[in-house]
Formats: structure tokens, sequence, C-alpha cells
């Protein structure tokens, strides 16, 4: 199978392509640089029509959302147990993925790119600054998530439903936890969840695509 991945550094992209990798599956990392619109460009819309990252292409064939191109990646490599399989372990997975995808996520979104959502200067600063605490607070959240599993004696976020395996929701955690110190939220109160992020830094697949997207884990803290 030939596949790429079209990411942004630092962007939700960050999920799949933690996968690919820790997977040890072939695939080429395509640069979409988000800053310059390039996902606006006839080119990528031709790829993504919805002009996002992540897209996964496989044999010629597009997938995007995360949810779908994780599916995707656990059923290609079943030997990374990327996904429970049992209908209630699963179920969990997929509901947690899910708020990650559909909650948690479109909070930032709010706060690094209101002009999506309203074109009025006052309309987005008020946005903004509704959303800073509404995502802290979710993050306390995910970092309640990540002491439960810790608490089971897991290493990963899906010990919480007995799936004690890298997934991408050990992923999601790092890139909306690192948001949120772009946003101003410092990381490091979320001490269950940030002890977490500094072991995954370690693990050798996260670390080379940290290294390959050049991320700073925390953006509050002095370079
Ligand atoms: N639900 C989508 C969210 C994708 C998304 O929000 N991608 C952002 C980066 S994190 C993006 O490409 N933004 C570019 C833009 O909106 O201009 C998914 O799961 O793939």
């Amino acid at each position: 199978m030939t596949m790429q991945l079209y990411f942004a550094p630092g962007a939700c992209s960050f999920v799949p392509h933690v996968l690919l990798e820790a997977a040890g599956a072939a695939f080429e990392a395509k640069l979409v640089k988000l800053h310059k619109g390039e996902q606006y460009g006839e080119d990528y819309k031709a790829i993504n029509p919805r002009s996002q990252v992540p897209v996964l292409v496989a044999n010629g064939q597009a997938i995007a959302q995360i949810v779908a191109i994780t599916a995707f990646i656990a059923d290609s490599f079943p030997a990374a147990n990327f996904m429970p399989q049992a209908p209630m372990p699963k179920a969990k997975f997929l509901e947690t993925l899910a708020w990650l995808n559909n909650t948690i996520h479109p909070t930032f979104t709010h706060i690094f790119m209101p002009q999506k959502f309203s074109e009025d200067a006052a309309a987005q600063a008020s946005m903004k600054a509704f959303h800073v605490p509404l995502f802290a607070a979710r993050l306390a959240e995910l970092d309640g998530m990540v002491a439960r599993a810790k608490a089971q004696g897991g290493q990963y976020l899906a010990a919480a439903f007995g799936h004690d395996h890298l997934t991408a929701l050990d992923a999601y955690t790092l890139t909306v936890n690192r948001w949120g110190s772009i946003a101003g939220i410092d990381p490091t109160q979320f001490t269950h969840a940030w002890a977490h992020i500094q072991s995954l830094a370690a693990h050798p697949a996260i670390a080379k695509v940290i290294e390959r997207e050049r991320l700073q884990l925390n953006m509050m803290a002095q370079a």
C-alpha cells in the first residue's frame, strides 16, 4: 500500500502522523502550509475540497476526518492495537475520540480562528474570551481521564477502558494540551496529562514526529 499523509505542523494531523509512525508504516509526509493558505489552493482542494488537514491518501484514495483515518490505520495495522475490538471498550474509545474531535477541538478553533465564526472584530474578541475558560475546563476534564487511566495502572489513556496501548487518544491529548499553551492556558497545571505528555514525547515514534513537525510542547515556556 502506498500512503501519503497531508499534515501541518502542530495541527490535529499530528494524531494520524503519530499512528503511522508508531505502526512503522511506509508513508510520505506531505506538508501543507496552512498559514500560507495552501489548503484553499486548487491543488489541495482536489485532494480535500473541505480545505482541511489531515488527509490520508491510501493507494490513491483520499480519507479525511481523524475518526475515519484512525479507524483505517487501526484496521490496516492490527498488530499495533490502535483500537479496542470488544464492543464496550471500542464504544468507549470512539466516544472519547469523538469528544476530542467534535468538542475539545472546536473549542480551540473558536480561540485560534474566531474569524471562521464571525466577521465582526468585537464578536471575535468576545468569542475568544468566552472560549478560553471553556477550553481550560475541557482540558481539566481530559486531565481527569488521564488520571483514571493511570490510577488503573495504565500507561496509556485507553487503559481507562481496558486497552493499555498507544492510541489516537494519547496523540490528541498531547495536541490539545499544546494548543492550550497557545491560548495562554498553562499546560503544566494539568498534572496528570502533562506527566503523560512527557512520557509520550520520549516514545521513539512520537519523538520522531515531534522532531519532524518541530514542535515545542509548551508554547508558554521560554524557548
Ligand atoms: N473534524 C476534522 C477537523 C480538521 C481540522 O479542523 N483541521 C484544521 C487543522 S487542526 C485545518 O485544516 N484547518 C485549516 C483551515 O480551517 O483553514 C478532522 O477530524 O479532520
